[in-house]
């Protein structure tokens, strides 16, 4: 078979395993394992089985429950026509209430389900969250993945959560909707003056934009000495052979200095996790702390003034 590393890769198929043995008292794992050549194109042949558990079917339930209770009230906004169900989906949305209501319980109808629906939702989302803690805890790993998840966890409760109790009304929250919820998006960069003069907006990207960068020069560079073995990184790290070696000498040439097999993962660790943080950060202070972000920009010389090129234009909504 020939090797190429961008596309393909080898698939191992052997007898099919299940994992190391459980801690007592857990669950156990479900489902009888297959081979399947499509996931070996993309990642390891061998599905199954999965470890569900008490915190993962809750959390499946509880997903499944705000899922139902977003798609019911987009089916009565069309009048339970399944047809114009699926023509207007990207369309359709559950919306939280209007902000008379501030951070009461609203009718229903009025919001009612949207509050109800997103206590499921924190629900499903935090029992995932202690999944993954408890999953890497029984399998002896260090608790990276939940960390990483967290901060991810945190812009989400910035967004629905934190910043509407601050804001105090639940208006404040982002609506259930493929469409509405980036219209949503768009109509908060704008109520706030612009987001692009947000700087916690501006990190949030760089870290964003790091990430990708980040990601690309990795996987190139491992994808690049996997002739070496330099795709089994655990080992390379103590074990250093040709593959790291050759690596690291790459970048070095090129621009001066190297990551090491282990503190490229760091990197890449806190570029994504600095993400949603800076984010969160951005979110919590927008309304709250800072009205118009183009006139914060203006006031801290982060805006640059506009040129005077023409003579000055009166604002026909003022009059003159
Ligand atoms: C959203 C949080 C984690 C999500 C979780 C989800 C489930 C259920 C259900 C499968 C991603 C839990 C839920 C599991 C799933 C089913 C059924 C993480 C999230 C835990 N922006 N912008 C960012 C850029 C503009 C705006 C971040 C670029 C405009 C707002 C990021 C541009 C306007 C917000 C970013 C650009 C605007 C952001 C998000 C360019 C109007 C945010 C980081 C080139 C469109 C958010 C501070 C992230 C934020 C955010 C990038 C432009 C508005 C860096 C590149 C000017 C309102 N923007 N943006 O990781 O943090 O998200 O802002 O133009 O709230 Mg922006």
């Amino acid at each position: 078979m020939e090797y190429q590393n961008i596309f393909t890769q080898i698939q191992v198929r052997g007898p099919v395993e299940a994992g190391i043995p459980l801690p007592r008292g857990d669950d156990e794992r479900i489902g009888r394992p297959i081979y399947n050549k499509l996931a070996g194109w993309v990642g390891y042949a061998q599905i199954g089985p999965i470890y569900l558990g008490f915190l993962g079917t809750a959390s499946l339930i509880f997903g499944t429950i705000w899922f139902v209770i977003v798609g019911m009230n987009m089916l009565a906004s069309v009048g339970w026509d399944p047809i114009q169900f699926i023509r207007q989906l990207f369309w359709l949305a559950l919306e939280p209430p209007p902000a008379k209501y501030g951070l009461s319980i609203p009718p229903l109808n009025e919001g009612g389900w949207y509050i109800i629906s997103s206590v499921f939702l924190l629900a499903s989302v935090l029992l995932w969250w202690a999944r993954v803690y408890i999953r890497a805890r029984a399998l002896g790993l260090g608790t990276h993945v939940f960390w990483a998840f967290g901060s991810a966890i945190f812009l989400f409760l910035s967004l629905g959560l934190f910043r509407p109790l601050l804001m105090g009304s639940w208006a404040e929250a982002v609506p259930y909707g493929i469409f509405p919820h980036l219209d949503w998006t768009a109509a908060f960069s704008i109520r706030y003056g612009n987001l692009y003069y947000n700087p916690f907006h501006c990190l949030s990207i760089a870290f964003l934009y790091g990430s990708v960068l980040l990601f690309a020069m990795h996987a190139a560079t491992i994808l690049a000495v996997t002739r070496y073995g330099g795709e089994r990184e655990v080992e390379q790290i103590t074990d250093r052979g040709t593959a790291s070696e050759r690596a690291a000498l790459f970048w070095r040439w090129t621009m001066g200095f190297n990551a090491t097999m282990e503190s490229i993962h760091r990197w890449a660790w806190w570029f994504a996790v600095l993400t949603p943080i800076t984010g969160g950060i951005g979110i919590l202070l927008t309304g709250t702390v800072v009205d118009n972000w183009y006139l914060w920009g203006m006031k801290h010389g982060l805006v640059a003034p506009l040129p005077d090129l023409w003579p000055t234009v009166v604002d026909p909504a003022i009059g003159g």
